[in-house]
């Protein structure tokens, strides 16, 4: 792109910096965007101290109270940047097939000159934040290299904690490695003289991926997967895209360990669409009458699964730290995360309390007469007060407030968690919000009905969502926002690994489908959820076990009441049945939004899919 050079612009590299192609990119990227000056980031913890300082010093970061949050600081955010923005999300391959009809799509070149006068001079008085990351444990064979430039000071503190970010990623990218450039900025150039906003942003916004080309390009968000561009921009959309030209998976997945008491031990991969309790389901603490039984995380959000020559899979979780909702976490809804929040935490657009910790909706656990507290001040800056909250319905926290915490954080981390080989997976996990229709558990009888009910999941819509809540959306393998090429020929990609993996006798990993929202005649769950989930997990390892025959039915193979472990909780056969039972009518109208689905994807859409559909059709008329 052609943009004035800036007279005096130093591009400065470290000596360790061996790179030509990096260089040269910076160097382009400089006179595009025009900051004052440039900041190669080392990763070091006086960096990030630095950083952090920098950040309370403009007024973006507040300290909190290092007697009760050591290392600890809040950001709150423009109310206008509060979430990822899919409506501004674009997967610009050369062809719109190829992006698929879930996607936004426009041409590439298009793009380049819709976006070349946003970025041109859009660092104008602000410092350009070179930023050096690697996608899994640095040199691991699974593991890719990128680089973020970014105005933003928030993303390069962020940056250090969900990615192994530093100097070290040189070592790796040495003179000629391949790594992914994304270039992201607020879009809020500063003239001399102005003065700087706490939260700068833009509210045109572009989030912009070129799949060919393997690059990411953000505009005018600071705020979470718009702008920490190695997570849902890179290790899902441009990710998906690597898989699969090199047969691999790169999934919206959680990865845990689970040990049975006889120590043997099993990793499972769940994919589940925002909302439903990934992060909760990662730290799982085994309840009563589950003694000996450990979980530990590897992942909570995203997982890079390659087939090895001896036709298994192994996985790693790119990132390095969790993202996550905070609202709803409590010390009993995830015991573990609370623990991990305990010290060296950003959050972001939660409430502030009067002795200077943070604070939100669901924080306490669910205890009747628990005072809320007197007095905070909320996301947006204002004053709360219970009396407020019951009058306006206002949060304290923005629903979307989320925690940037260290893996090495969580109390449960699994001890292969940075494993550069992985871990071996054993089962698949797709779960969806669905308060009726949909078993509590149901095992696919073969890899084929594995991919058909991933491809067919859907979730009802929250109220924080937009849109009309409760109304189900279809959200193929919890990847609708994330996926970065044509949603059909993923299913293929998925189909053509199984039949790979089964070619090299391997046996092939479960498939599991799950439901824990299934609502009673009152309303409400009835199935507990949270550490009683655990309950469900140990089912499908007796069934990799050999150990449950479950009991068959149109869909798949679900647990009948005698086959899970009811110790220390009080749940009737008559609550299994309606947390289990399939109901035809129901299942003749889930159908139909099947076919809905089909023929919205239409364009490559796996004959295997149709024909597992009518499948289910014939044993349901049957
Ligand atoms: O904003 S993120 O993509 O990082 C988190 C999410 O929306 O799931
Ligand atoms: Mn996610």
């Amino acid at each position: 792109m052609n943009a004035p050079t800036m007279p005096g612009l130093q591009i400065n590299a470290p000596k360790y910096v061996k790179n030509a192609k990096l260089i040269a990119w910076v160097a382009d990227m400089a006179a595009l965007t025009q900051p004052k000056d440039i900041y190669w980031c080392d990763g070091s913890e006086e960096e990030y101290a630095r950083l952090c300082q920098q950040l309370v010093d403009a007024g973006t970061f507040k300290k909190l109270n290092p007697a009760k949050r050591p290392n600890s600081f809040l950001a709150c955010s423009d109310p206008s940047d509060v979430a990822r923005v899919e409506d501004r999300t674009y997967i610009c391959s050369e062809k719109k097939e190829n992006a698929g009809p879930t996607n936004n799509w426009m041409a590439p070149a298009e793009m380049r000159a819709t976006l070349q006068p946003l970025f041109s001079g859009c660092m104008q008085g602000r410092t350009m934040y070179v930023v050096p990351f690697s996608m899994g444990p640095l040199g691991s064979p699974i593991a890719h290299i990128g680089i973020e430039l970014s105005d933003s000071p928030y993303v390069a503190v962020n940056m250090k904690t969900m990615t192994r970010m530093g100097q070290a990623v040189y070592d790796v990218l040495g003179v000629d490695g391949e790594f992914v450039p994304c270039v992201h900025t607020v879009g809020a150039p500063l003239q001399p003289g102005q003065a700087d906003v706490k939260w700068p942003c833009n509210s045109t916004k572009y989030i912009v991926h070129y799949p060919e080309t393997r690059e990411i390009w953000s505009y005018g968000s600071g705020y979470g997967g718009n702008a920490l561009l190695g997570k849902k921009c890179f290790a899902l959309r441009i990710a998906s895209n690597m898989g699969r030209d090199e047969g691999w998976l790169a999934e919206h997945m959680l990865i845990l360990g689970v040990t049975n008491p006889e120590g043997k031990k099993y990793h499972v991969a769940a994919a589940f669409p925002s909302a439903c309790g990934k992060t909760n389901f990662s730290m799982l603490v085994p309840p009563a009458g589950f003694e000996g039984w450990t979980v530990t995380t590897i992942g909570d959000d995203i997982a890079w699964i390659k087939p090895q020559a001896d036709g298994t899979l192994r996985a790693i979780n790119p990132e390095a730290g969790y993202f996550g909702v905070a609202p709803g976490t409590n010390m009993l809804t995830n015991p573990n995360c609370m623990k991990s929040l305990d010290k060296n935490v950003i959050f972001t657009n939660v409430a502030l309390t009067d002795d200077g910790d943070v604070w939100w909706e669901g924080m306490e656990q669910d205890a009747p007469g628990k005072a809320l507290p007197a007095h905070l001040i909320d996301w947006q800056g204002k004053d709360w007060t219970p009396q407020i909250a019951k009058e306006t319905g206002a949060k304290a926290a923005h629903p979307n407030s989320r925690f940037t915490v260290a893996a090495t954080n969580n109390p449960a981390l699994d001890g292969a968690w940075d494993d550069p080989k992985g871990v071996k997976i054993d089962a698949f996990i797709f779960g969806g919000r669905r308060s009726t229709t949909v078993p509590l558990v149901t095992e696919a009888r073969n890899w084929v009905e594995g991919v058909y009910m991933a491809a067919t999941m859907g979730s009802e819509t929250t109220a924080a969502a937009t849109g009309q809540a409760g109304v189900v959306r279809r959200d193929p393998f919890a990847m609708l926002p994330f996926m970065g090429y044509n949603m059909s020929d993923y299913f293929q990609h998925w189909l053509n690994l199984g039949e790979k993996l089964a070619k090299s006798g391997a046996k092939l990993p479960a498939i599991y489908t799950t439901n824990w929202f299934r609502k009673g005649a009152d309303g409400k769950f009835v199935w507990p959820g949270y550490g009683e989930n655990m309950r469900v997990l140990k089912w499908m390892i007796d069934r990799i076990e050999g150990k449950a025959d479950g009991s068959e039915h149109v869909f798949g193979v679900s647990p009948t009441y005698e086959e899970l472990n009811w110790t220390g909780l009080d749940f009737s056969p008559a609550q299994f049945e309606t947390v289990t039972s399939i109901d035809k009518a129901a299942w003749q109208k889930e159908l139909a939004l099947h076919a809905e689905l089909f023929a919205q994807l239409a364009y490559h859409l796996p004959r295997e899919l149709e024909e597992t559909k009518a499948q289910i059709e014939r044993r349901l008329a049957a």
